[in-house]
């Protein structure tokens, strides 16, 4: 059975976006597809955060959903947070289209990213690799644009 998720990004800015989850079974990768507007042209580091919870905006959402304790990483290496995908990059029309393959990320089970948060920030993702210590945390990313609980669809 296909498994399927949504989210809704919104902030206290311009920023908003609907990103779509995909699974066909619970040992597939994820396909990440969707769309963000309203941010400034260039990349921007997108990460699933630890928490379900918007109470005090997108800083209620906790860190990068990390469930096996790893330092902070890129989507494609081996040391990473199960959260961290990366950057989406946006254009001159402020859109960023998302289209991302992930194997890390489930739907399902006791690691599933159903009920945590979806963050867009302000700054590129340096995937750990920025030489110092917020590098290896949050990627130095910046601020949260906008953000949005991982719901389930049918
Ligand atoms: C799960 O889905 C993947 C990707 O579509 C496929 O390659 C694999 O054979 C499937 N596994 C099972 C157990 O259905
Ligand atoms: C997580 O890893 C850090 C360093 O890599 C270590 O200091 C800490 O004790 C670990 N925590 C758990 C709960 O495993
Ligand atoms: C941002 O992440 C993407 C992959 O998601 C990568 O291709 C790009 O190099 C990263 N940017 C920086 C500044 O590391
Ligand atoms: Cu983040
Ligand atoms: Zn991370």
């Amino acid at each position: 059975m296909v498994l399927k998720a949504v989210c809704v990004l919104k902030g206290t800015g311009e920023v908003t976006g609907t990103v779509y989850f995909e699974q066909e079974n619970d040992s597939a990768a994820v396909k990440v597809t969707g769309e963000i507007k309203g941010l400034t042209p260039g990349e921007h580091g997108f990460h699933v955060h630890a928490f379900g919870d918007n109470t005090n905006g997108c800083i209620s959402a906790g860190p990068h959903f990390n469930p096996h304790n790893k330092t902070h990483g890129g989507p494609t290496d081996e040391v990473r947070h199960v959260g961290d995908l990366g950057n989406v990059t946006a254009g001159e029309d402020n859109v960023a289209k998302i289209s991302i393959v992930d194997k890390q990320l489930t739907l399902t089970g006791p690691l599933s990213i159903i009920g945590r948060t979806m963050v867009i920030h302000e700054k590129a993702d340096d995937l750990g690799k920025g030489g110092n210590d917020e590098s290896l945390k949050t990627g130095n990313a910046g601020g949260r644009q906008a953000c949005g609980v991982i719901g389930i669809t049918q």
